[in-house]
């Protein structure tokens, strides 16, 4: 075996030694400063000199600074610089042990756990599982270093100490709840950072990033505080979610599609919660990454939003035989349009912020337009329109496309899960993906229903799913996108009026400015509507 050099002669670089031998290292020297004897063959500054003769080579000194110097200059000389584990440690497999660092005498490394560059954990000391050892740390003779600790660079845990928890500073967390979330799931000890993501406008996003070698990080998680102001039974919304993700995991795996990308796993807390609730009471949730995935505000290319109706129409089927009576009603009365009109007259009537002088014309389209609301919800009340298991919060940015092939692959945000219409969901997404500018664009010259966007939609919605969709169900697709529209900028209009509690917004008159675009469609849409339900009327059923 190869030959090892050890910069540091005292006792512990004497341990370092018998450890060497009893690893079957051919000869074992050392370079010190003060030390004499016939295995020292020079002093610490000759390492780089000592390199053509030797390959490999530890920095063995009990001083932790003195450990990390000497092991970073072998390392920047180009040194194999290995971890030196005693036979009698017991090392997980899944370990993982940075260059330099020692294990000594009976010390045990559990599952996950990390141990750093230069540290050194002393005989019997324990690390148990998903601990993190910093840097040139010394974990002391004995001690033990509890489940989902990180001792700090450099730090040193004193003989026979046992280290409960510790908590690091993680990049990106500025509160302690999202602190205790992240702990909570079990990430604390690794994640490298954190980051809000993406432009719902309901839930606290982040994205949850791990390190993945070579000093680089990759986003793992979503964590999600959900709005209590909007789910006010986070537990019914968990419940739905896990459900209906269990559920299309089974279903996908029979399609020979991939349950990992195509649709979101849940994880439970470490105490096996489908949720974690803060010291605040708000509940948080995580889901995997899904990688090499996008997510578009717009439709840039007109093949996206053919793509986003397929899977949309694809998962209303996939989600065919679900008990529907199993789901909770998440947010009662969600798309009922008709109470979504009451509800703007009652804020409209309160006025708390004084806001209705500053939006009359919006507040008259709306009222021009009560006897339009009761359109779908009297079918569905009488029958005539069926209920099934739907998304009912179907924009594009709730569904994430491969990066690679561009095609459609999972749908997000499943909170809203609930028995409703097939039209509110064809709707919903006309209303958001069909418009040629965003939903908050402030010049209104730039938002147009967009008829081709519509009728790639209708195709691809139809191709999908058209052939569980009876007949009374295609009709009431136009009808479906005129009312989202419109209940959608009612809903904004409202929020606007009652002082903006349930959309994010981020100045104040944001939800005033999303009403008017939904208008400016719903206006369009109106004087399209034959053209809309001809598209309708011609289009193929089933994919050919
Ligand atoms: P909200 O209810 O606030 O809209 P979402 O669940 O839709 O919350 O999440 C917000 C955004 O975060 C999404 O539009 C998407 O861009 C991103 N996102 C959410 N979950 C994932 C995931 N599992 N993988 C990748 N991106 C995601
Ligand atoms: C909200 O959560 P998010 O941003 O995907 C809202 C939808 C609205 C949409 C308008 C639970 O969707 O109903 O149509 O904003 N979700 C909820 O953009 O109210
Ligand atoms: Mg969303």
């Amino acid at each position: 075996m190869d030959k090892l050099l050890i910069l540091g002669a005292g006792g512990f670089g004497q341990m370092v030694k018998e450890t060497a031998v009893s690893l079957g290292y051919g000869e074992v020297v050392f370079l010190d400063d003060a030390a004499k004897g016939a295995d020292v063959i020079g002093k610490c500054c000759d390492y780089a000199e000592k390199h053509g003769e030797f390959q490999v080579a530890v920095a063995a000194f009990g001083n932790n600074n003195t450990r990390l110097y000497w092991t970073d200059k072998l390392l920047e000389e180009g040194y194999q610089v290995p971890a030196i584990i005693h036979p009698s440690a017991v090392i997980s497999p899944s370990a993982v042990l940075e260059s330099g660092c020692f294990v000594m005498q009976r010390a045990v490394v559990n599952t996950h756990s990390r141990i750093g560059r230069a540290a050194l954990i002393n005989s019997g000391a324990v690390v148990d599982h998903d601990s993190v050892i910093g840097y040139g740390a010394h974990v002391g003779l004995g001690s033990i270093v509890k489940s989902n600790c990180t001792i700090q660079p450099q730090k040193r845990v004193e003989p026979g100490e046992v280290i409960f928890s510790t908590r690091r500073k993680i990049e990106g967390v500025d509160s302690r709840a999202l602190e205790d979330a992240l702990y909570a799931f079990g990430f604390g000890p690794q994640c490298s950072y954190v980051k809000p993501f993406g432009e719902g406008h309901i839930n606290e996003t982040y994205a949850v990033y791990m390190p993945v070698g070579e000093g680089k990080d990759e986003p793992f998680y979503i964590l999600q505080r959900i709005n209590i102001n909007v789910f006010k039974d986070p537990g019914q919304v968990m419940d739905n979610i896990f459900g209906v993700t269990e559920f299309l995991r089974n279903v996908i795996r029979r399609e020979g599609g991939d349950p990992d990308r195509e649709t979101l796993s849940f994880i439970k807390t470490k105490s096996g919660e489908s949720y974690f609730e803060d010291d605040q009471g708000q509940p948080w949730r995580c889901s995997n990454f899904i990688p090499n995935s996008v997510c578009y505000q717009m439709v840039e290319r007109p093949e996206q939003f053919y793509q986003s109706a397929f899977s949309f129409g694809h998962f209303l089927k996939q989600l065919g035989e679900y008990p529907a009576a199993s789901l909770h009603e998440t947010i009662p009365h969600f798309h009922d349009t008709v109470k979504r009109f009451a509800a703007f007259r009652t804020a409209l009537e309160r006025d708390v912020k004084n806001r209705a002088r500053t939006c009359r014309p919006e507040i008259n389209f709306v009222l021009e337009r009560k006897e339009d609301c009761g359109v779908l919800t009297s079918k569905m009340e009488s029958g005539q329109l069926p209920l099934r298991v739907t998304h009912n919060d179907t924009k594009l940015n709730n569904i994430l496309f491969d990066a690679e092939t561009g095609s459609g692959l999972c749908i997000i945000d499943l909170d809203t899960i609930m028995p409703g219409i097939a039209a509110n969901d064809f709707g919903d997404s006309i209303r958001f993906g069909a418009s040629t500018a965003e939903e908050d664009e402030r010049d209104l010259d730039k938002v147009h229903f967009d008829i081709h966007l519509y009728e790639l939609y209708v195709k691809g919605y139809l191709e999908a799913a058209g052939d569980v969709l009876t007949q009374a169900e295609r009709d009431s697709l136009p009808w479906g996108a005129r009312l989202m529209t419109l209940e959608c900028g009612m809903r904004f209009l409202t929020d606007y009026l009652q002082g903006d509690g349930y959309f994010k917004t981020a100045y104040p008159e944001h939800n005033l400015v999303r009403a008017r675009t939904q208008f400016k469609l719903v206006k369009e849409m109106e004087e399209q509507f034959e053209e809309m339900c001809r598209i309708v009327q011609n289009s193929r059923i089933g994919k050919q």
